[in-house]
C-alpha cells in the first residue's frame, strides 16, 4: 500500500486562495481526475483534480481554510503507486468553460496552471466569481442560468441545486412579457421591529410591473427646462373670473390643458416625439393622431386616462375632458378603453410641489413631459431682474429614438409656445 500526498498545484496566483468546497471525504474512493477540492481566486474558480485514483486516507483542509501552492490538500492511498507527492493540474471550475472548449489533457504531476480558465473568458456571463460548487456550477452552464442572479441559501449564502431550480422556475412561471425581477433576497423586517403586511392592489401590481418594463427596457435621459407662464397665468386666472361670471357651467382652465394643447403643437413640430419605435427595433411608427394620456394619481395607484384627438379640441375641451376623466380614474369608473392609445403622456406634480422629477416613459410611447411647481423668479431682461412665474419642464424620453438635441429643442419650443400664448390660438 503507498500513501501519497496531494498538494494545491499552481493556481495561477501567488497570493492565498480560497478553499470553498471539499468534494470528498475520508475513505472516499476516487478517480482519476475526479474532483478533490475547489478553490478560489480574486479572478477564477479552479477545481483541483485527483492525480491518481485511490481511496481518500485523510483530509488536511477544511472550508473557508487559505492556501498557497503546496500546501497539502489530502492523503491518498493509492495501492502499490510508487510516488509520495503529487500536485495534479488545476482545472478550470465547470462554468468557467466555455461550451466549446477542448477537454484538457490528462494531469502531469507538476504542470504549470496554463489550463485555468479566467473568469473574464468568453462567455456571455461568468459564473466564476460566485459561491457555488462545481456539480451546481455544471447544472447551471447546462440549464444556461447566470448564477450571478440567483441567491444562495446555503451556509455563507452558497447556491445549491435547489436555489438553481427554484430560479428557474421563477423565470419560467414569470407572466409572459413582464419584466423579471432580479433574485433578491426575502429579509424577515421583524427582526429589526414590529411590520404589518398590506397585500398590494392589483392596479398598483400592474402599475408597478409597467413601469418597470418601462424602466429596463427604455434608455432614459430627462431633458429639463423653464417656461415663463406670467403671461398666460395672468389671462387664466382672468379668464377663469369672467367665465365663473358669465355662467354657473364654466369650466375651469386649468395649467394643464394649456400644457395638451402646446404639447400638442410641440409634437406636430417634432414628430418623432409622436411615434413608437416597433419591436423588431428596425422602424419608427410616427402617428398621424395626438391622443395625450394624463397621470392621474388615486388613491389606488396612477393611472394614465387619455385625451384622444387632443389637436382638434379647444383648451376649454381639453379642460372639460380631463375634469371628466380624473374623476372617472377616482371613482374607479375608467375603462381600458379610456387608457389605451395614448402617443404622448403629461404628469403634472405641479398642483404639489418640487422643482423637478425624472418620468418614466409610457411605453409604447417614446417621450413623456413632467411639470412641476411654478415659481415666481427674477429673471434679467436685459437692463433688470423682472419677476416672472416659471414653470419647471422635465421631458424624459426613449435615446434610442431621440437624441440630446432634439429633446433640448423640443423643449425650448414648448416652453416659446408657453410664453407667449397666443400661438396657441393659431
Ligand atoms: N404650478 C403651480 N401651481 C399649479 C400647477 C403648477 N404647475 N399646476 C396646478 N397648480 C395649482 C392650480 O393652480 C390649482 O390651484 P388652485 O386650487 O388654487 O386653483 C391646484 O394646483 C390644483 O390644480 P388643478 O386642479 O389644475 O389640477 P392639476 O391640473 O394640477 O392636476 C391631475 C390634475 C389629475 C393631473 C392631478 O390631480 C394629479 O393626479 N396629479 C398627479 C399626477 C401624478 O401622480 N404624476 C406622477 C406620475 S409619476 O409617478
Amino acid at each position: 500500500m503507498a500513501v501519497i500526498e496531494v498538494n494545491i498545484p499552481d493556481v495561477g496566483t501567488d497570493k492565498p486562495v480560497d478553499v470553498i468546497e471539499i468534494s470528498v471525504k475520508p475513505g472516499d474512493k476516487v478517480a482519476l481526475e475526479q474532483t478533490l477540492i475547489v478553490v478560489e481566486s480574486e479572478k477564477a474558480t479552479v477545481e483541483v483534480p485527483s492525480p491518481a485514483a485511490g481511496t481518500v486516507n485523510s483530509i488536511a483542509l477544511k472550508i473557508g481554510d487559505q492556501v498557497t501552492q503546496g500546501g497539502l490538500i489530502l492523503l491518498l492511498d493509492v495501492g502499490d503507486a510508487a510516488v509520495t507527492s503529487l500536485s495534479p493540474a488545476p482545472a478550470p471550475a465547470a462554468s468557467t468553460v466555455p461550451p466549446a472548449a477542448p477537454a484538457q489533457p490528462a494531469a502531469a504531476a507538476t504542470k504549470p496552471a496554463a489550463t485555468v480558465t479566467r473568469a473574464d473568458s468568453a462567455r456571455a456571463f461568468s459564473n466564476a466569481n460566485v459561491h457555488a460548487g462545481p456539480a451546481v456550477r455544471k447544472l447551471a452552464r447546462e440549464l444556461g442560468v447566470n448564477l450571478g442572479e440567483v441567491v444562495g441559501s446555503g451556509p455563507k449564502a452558497r447556491i445549491i441545486k435547489d436555489d438553481v431550480h427554484a430560479y428557474v422556475k421563477k423565470r419560467l412561471t414569470a407572466p409572459a412579457g413582464s419584466a423579471t425581477q432580479p433574485d433578491l433576497p426575502k429579509i424577515d423586517f421583524s427582526k429589526w421591529g414590529p411590520v404589518e403586511e398590506q397585500p398590494l392592489l392589483k392596479l398598483r401590481r400592474v402599475a408597478a410591473q409597467n413601469l418597470h418594463r418601462a424602466w429596463v427596457t427604455i434608455p432614459h435621459v430627462t431633458q429639463h427646462d423653464e417656461a415663463d407662464i406670467t403671461d398666460l397665468e395672468a389671462f387664466r386666472v382672468a379668464e377663469n373670473t369672467r367665465q365663473k361670471d358669465q355662467k354657473d357651467n364654466a369650466v375651469k382652465l386649468t395649467v394643464l390643458a394649456f400644457l395638451v394643447k402646446a404639447s400638442v403643437m410641440a409634437l406636430k413640430q417634432y414628430p418623432k416625439f409622436n411615434s413608437s419605435l416597433a419591436l423588431d427595433g428596425e422602424k419608427l411608427i410616427v402617428k398621424n393622431y395626438w391622443h395625450i394620456g394624463i397621470a392621474v394619481d388615486t388613491p389606488d395607484g396612477l393611472v394614465v386616462p387619455v385625451i384622444r384627438d387632443a389637436d382638434r379640441k379647444t383648451v376649454s375641451d381639453i379642460a372639460r375632458d380631463m375634469g371628466e376623466l380624473s374623476k372617472k380614474a377616482r371613482d374607479k369608473k375608467l375603462t381600458p378603453a379610456d387608457m389605451q392609445g395614448a402617443t404622448f403622456s403629461i404628469s403634472s406634480l405641479g398642483g404639489i410641489g418640487g422643482t423637478a422629477f425624472t418620468p418614466i416613459v409610457n411605453w409604447p410611447e417614446v417621450a413623456i413631459l413632467g411639470v412641476s411647481k411654478s415659481q415666481l423668479k427674477p429673471v434679467w431682461d436685459g437692463q433688470s431682474f423682472q419677476p416672472k412665474l416659471m414653470l419647471p419642464l422635465s421631458l424624459s424620453y426613449d435615446h434610442r429614438v431621440i437624441d440630446g438635441a432634439d429633446a433640448a429643442r423640443f423643449t425650448a419650443y414648448l416652453a416659446g409656445l408657453l410664453g407667449d400664448f397666443r400661438r396657441l390660438l393659431v
